[in-house]
């Protein structure tokens, strides 16, 4: 069931676009990011039970179990349940031992640079491959310096870096290798599940995230040692109740988060197939328009499906990415364009002046649509019949658009 129907049928003329005069195509906002919630009974009987049990967090039975899940799906030996992606960034950042600089790339959520200059060290910014929007293998070894450390990767809207060819370079250069898998939870690179890459992996389980635990993620790892030194770090140092090994912070997922994860990986079949669905019928009602493409998706993988992303091109479309999604937010179409403008542009990062023709060019021409369990079919072809009005009358849209704002 919508959260947003449409109040009327799908928009044929300029005029009707709310921009112009009409009203909007949705009566309530559509967001990029509503919560995937599998069987809320199923998730109630566990917070009765967390309640019952008066364990609430410090790793009681629901992360263990959700822990073990997590171990099972991605085929990985060890996973650290902790309460967000960036703290578990942060986490094994500091237990890998990283210091100097690090590679990242900079079309990214700005978590993933933060967890670096949160512990001064340098986060070097590198370009993306244009086709995946992922970080560059070839760009990588014209940043090495004698400070590098290591090198963060991004497995970016679930679609996965050239893993291989990082692994090769972080081997060659002993280089520490990990991977911000924050949106990748249940993909897989060349049939393997992302997780057990590199020398650790982190998911993000926010709320907008593929699943979710409310706020959540995780560390996994197939080495032991860093395993035992992340688990120590995300709680304190703590070795047994008066003991401390090490410098230590609180990482801790609770146990609600936990009853949550537990719930939607339930569901997480029936999530990918409504994304899945969703990307097929976004494919199909925008294939065609000059100027407008999906990214690629990978039929061999396992995808997840959660982000529908689209480049448009405004030398084809006339009319720009930014007046495009300006006009779809006055639809009520809350599209967004991630991860504009670029970290490296972005404070506290700027300062440098770096220039990243790959990550600019993406980020003045990408736009997040919304997709997930609160959308339906319905949604989807009046958001695409809005796009289609609005790109096959780019011009006289666009001298509109100009001539109000003088
Ligand atoms: N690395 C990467 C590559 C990441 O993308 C992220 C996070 C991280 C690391 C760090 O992970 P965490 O520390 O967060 O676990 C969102 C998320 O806040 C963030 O988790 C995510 N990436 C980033 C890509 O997107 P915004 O600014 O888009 O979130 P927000 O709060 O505007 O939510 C988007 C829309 O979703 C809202 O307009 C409404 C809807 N929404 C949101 C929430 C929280 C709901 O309907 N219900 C909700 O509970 O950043």
């Amino acid at each position: 069931m919508s959260q947003a129907e449409p109040v009327h049928s799908p928009k044929h003329r300029v005029g009707d676009l709310r921009i112009f005069g009409g009203s909007p195509a949705f009566i309530e906002k559509l967001h990029v990011g509503r919560p995937n919630v599998g069987n809320s009974q199923r998730f109630l009987e566990r917070v009765n039970d967390i309640l019952e049990r008066k364990w609430l967090t410090n790793n009681g039975p629901y992360v263990d179990e959700f822990e073990r899940r997590v171990v099972q799906l991605t085929g990985v030996q060890h996973c650290i349940a902790i309460c967000n992606a960036t703290i578990a960034l942060e986490i094994a950042i500091r237990a890998l031992g990283l210091k100097g600089e690090v590679i990242v790339p900079s079309f990214t959520f700005v978590a993933t640079p933060h967890a670096l200059q949160w512990q001064e060290i340098t986060p070097v910014f590198c370009d993306i491959d244009s086709q995946t929007h992922t970080i560059d293998p070839n760009e990588i070894e014209k940043l090495l310096t004698p400070r590098t450390r290591g090198i963060i990767a991004v497995n970016l809207w679930s679609y996965s870096c050239d893993i291989a060819k990082l692994e090769e370079i972080a081997a060659r250069r002993s280089l520490k290798l990990l991977f911000d898998s924050a949106h990748a939870f249940g993909c897989s690179y060349q049939g393997r599940m992302i997780g057990g890459f590199g020398n650790a992996e982190v998911f993000s389980f926010h709320a907008t995230k593929f699943l979710n635990t409310f706020e959540g993620g995780a560390i996994v790892t197939n080495d032991d040692d860093l395993a035992r030194a992340t688990r120590l770090m995300q709680n304190f140092g703590f070795t047994s109740y008066d003991q401390i090994a090490c410098v230590g912070t609180n990482g801790k997922m609770s146990e609600i988060s936990a009853a949550m994860g537990l719930t939607n990986l339930e569901s997480m079949d029936d999530f990918i197939a409504v994304n899945r669905r969703h990307h097929k019928q976004y494919e199909e009602e925008l294939t065609g328009f000059p100027g407008v493409s999906m990214l690629f998706t990978d039929e061999k993988e396992k995808g997840n499906y959660q982000y529908v992303v689209l480049e448009f091109d405004a030398s084809k479309t006339i009319v720009t990415r930014d007046e495009l999604l300006q006009i779809l937010h006055q639809e009520n179409v809350l599209a967004r364009r991630y991860f504009y403008p670029g970290c490296h542009r972005m404070e506290p990062y700027r300062a440098s002046g770096l220039s990243l023709p790959e990550t600019e060019r993406v980020a003045n021409r990408v736009l997040s649509l919304p997709t997930g369990t609160s959308i339906t079919p319905a949604d989807i072809s009046t958001i695409c019949g809005i796009i289609r009005l609005v790109v096959t009358n780019g011009g006289e849209i666009s001298e509109r658009l100009r001539d109000e704002r003088r």
